[in-house]
């Protein structure tokens, strides 16, 4: 008889929503022209970010000045997407770039289809970033979301 262990996959995103879970508790919420947004940090955080046909999924976050972001890219889609994030000259690298993969650096990962990659950036002051995949098309179809850095409470 052998006996079934419980799959990796599994148990590595068990513990990812339990990371998620956690480190969306550690902020705090503030009005804004979107509404209500919880405010990311200040600190270290995970946040999850899902890809769906083609798109990302939140498209906005709200993090404090200083947060260093560890960011879980969920692929569910079959084909390939990148998540970059930075200010304005790394998207213009990416959008002119031809090279259809990375390796990781800090807010910049390649992510496989149906796969999952992690990427860490630290928004080290206020401001808007804007994450995307710059593979050809995907930007002009909507891939692309924005990051507000707000100052340090
Ligand atoms: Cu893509």
């Amino acid at each position: 008889m052998t006996e079934q262990a419980p799959s990796r996959p599994r148990a590595v995103l068990v513990v990812a929503l339990m990371v998620t879970a956690l480190v969306t508790a550690v902020g705090y919420r503030f009005a804004s022209a979107e509404g209500d947004e919880i405010v990311l940090g200040p600190g270290e955080v995970t946040v999850q970010i899902d890809i769906e046909h083609s798109r990302f999924l939140p498209e906005r976050l709200v993090v404090a000045e200083g947060t260093r972001v560890r960011f879980l890219v969920v692929n569910g889609d079959p084909i390939h997407h990148e998540f970059i994030t930075g200010g304005p000259e790394v998207h213009r690298r990416h959008a002119q770039g031809s090279e259809a993969r990375h390796a990781s650096i800090p807010g910049e990962v390649s992510v496989d289809p149906n796969g999952r990659a992690i990427t860490t950036f630290t928004f080290a002051e206020p401001g808007r970033f804007e994450f995307a995949c710059h593979l050809p098309r995907h930007y002009a179809y909507g891939m692309h979301g924005e990051i507000e850095v707000l100052p340090a409470p």
